[in-house]
């Protein structure tokens, strides 16, 4: 992972690589409303974290989430064997054309997933583009709406004190340098 830009006086943070080699308080995971693993980021998170990762998710399923994850709400597990301390699962919209409430979806992600970070007292929290893949929301979009989030929770001046950005590909965050 290495960085390519920093915005926000120093509290926005964009990098390339994979997210499972951040180092800091917390990941989001760009997870389902199953909450019990796929393929993307979400699988690489899994694979990283080891079993104990999955097992805490079907407990959660098997009690306080037993009808799933909502869209656009965000529950925090331990981090199994990633170096974090803490693994903030969202589950974000699947894009269908954009008149379904994508947009407040995907702002939502990124603000609940914030303010459980803020709850735990978590300092530093990397993000991935939620939605943009398997769910196939437009990236210059899905953009905006992350920057603006963040920028919006941000304000306040509390905690988090610094929002990673994570990309796979240099060329998903040149979009994102070019669209916010
Ligand atoms: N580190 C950082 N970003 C990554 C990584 C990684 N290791 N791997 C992929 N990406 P996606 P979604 C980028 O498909 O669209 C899963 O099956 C990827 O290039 O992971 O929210 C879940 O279980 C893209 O830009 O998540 C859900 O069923 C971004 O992460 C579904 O996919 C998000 O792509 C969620 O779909």
């Amino acid at each position: 992972m290495r960085t390519v830009a920093v915005l926000l006086d120093g509290r926005l943070e964009v990098a390339v690589g994979s997210i499972t080699e951040f180092r800091g308080d917390a990941v989001v995971n760009a997870a389902n409303s199953g909450l019990l693993g796929g393929g993307g980021v979400d699988g690489a998170i899994h694979a990283a974290a080891g079993p104990e990762l999955l097992a805490e998710c079907r407990r959660l399923r098997d009690g306080p989430l037993r009808e799933g994850l909502p869209t656009g709400r965000a529950v925090v597990t331990g981090a199994g064997l990633l170096p974090v301390r803490g693994i903030i699962h969202t589950a974000g919209p699947v894009w269908a054309g954009g008149g379904r409430g994508e947009a407040a979806l995907l702002a939502s992600c990124y603000s609940e997933s914030l303010s459980a970070a803020r709850g735990r007292g978590y300092r530093t929290v990397a993000f991935p583009a939620v939605s943009t893949g398997i769910y196939g929301y437009p990236k210059e979009e899905a953009a905006r709406i992350a920057f603006e989030s963040i920028e919006r929770f941000l304000a306040d001046g509390g905690l988090p004190e610094r929002v990673t950005l994570v990309f796979f590909s240099e060329s998903d965050a040149s979009v994102f340098l070019r669209s916010r």
